[in-house]
């Protein structure tokens, strides 16, 4: 039986540290609204109770030192089918949109550019948890890493992920960056070393330019 709705958009917001993900997120979630779209705003790690319960483990600081890069990766995928389960999978089904702050793309920058865990492990987590489940747009906010880590630095103490050095966010940039010449169809960069404004500008010319494709 086929669908009464035409399955919803998944976009996705994705950067380094401090590149303005949060600060740009209403404004991506108000001019789809705009478009007349009904959109749930979620993000990873997190989403549901459950995920969000994962997060917390995995931000942490630990007394013990640092958790192993396996059991890091199997938990963000953990919190991951959660969340497609409960919020992505039937948002999408019923019609509406969904903005995720962070998907797995962060998972191939940070656990595979980052901590240098094999694409292939990833790939095969993406395929079982996902299965042909991909973003319909991916926003990536790129920034000279030591622009984003004073950005962040203004903010509250560093939580397990931010406490890493110039050199892991320098990796996860790159990651991001070779995702994005890999996938030119989805992905869009912006410049997010722009002020707030121009910043914004771009990211409403290629909305409108997606809202034209998809309808
Ligand atoms: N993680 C992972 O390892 N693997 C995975 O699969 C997933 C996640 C899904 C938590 O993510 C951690 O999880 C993350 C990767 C890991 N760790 N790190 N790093 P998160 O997204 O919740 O955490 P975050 O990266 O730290 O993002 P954030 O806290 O939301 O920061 P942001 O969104 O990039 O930045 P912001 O808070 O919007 O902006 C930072 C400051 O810059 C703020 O003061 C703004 O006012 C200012 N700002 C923003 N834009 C501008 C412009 N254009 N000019 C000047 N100043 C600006």
């Amino acid at each position: 039986m086929t669908s009464p709705h035409a399955r919803g958009k998944l976009i996705t917001l994705e950067g380094a540290e401090g590149v303005g993900k949060t600060t740009n997120r209403e404004f991506i979630r108000h001019c789809i609204e705009q478009s007349g779209h009904l959109v749930v705003t979620t993000r990873e790690p997190g989403g549901t109770p459950l995920g969000e319960q994962i997060r917390g483990l995995l931000l942490e600081q630990r007394d013990e030192g640092s958790m192993a890069s396996d059991t890091e990766l199997l938990l963000m995928f953990a919190a991951r089918a959660e969340h497609l389960a409960r919020v992505i999978r039937p948002a999408l089904e019923s019609g509406q949109w969904v903005l995720c702050d962070r998907f797995t793309d962060a998972t191939y920058a940070y656990q595979g550019g980052g901590r240098g865990v094999p694409r292939s492990r990833i790939a095969v987590l993406e395929e079982w948890v996902q299965a042909d489940l991909r973003p319909d747009l991916t926003f990536l906010l790129d920034l000279p890493v030591n622009e984003g880590l004073q950005r962040a630095g203004k903010r509250s103490a560093p939580d397990r992920f931010e406490s890493e050095h110039a050199a892991f966010f320098e990796r996860v940039r790159q990651a991001y960056l070779a995702l994005a010449q890999q996938y030119p169809a989805r992905y869009r960069v912006i410049d997010a070393a722009q002020p707030l404004e121009a910043v914004q500008q771009r990211i409403h010319d290629v909305l409108a330019e997606f809202f034209v494709r998809s309808s």
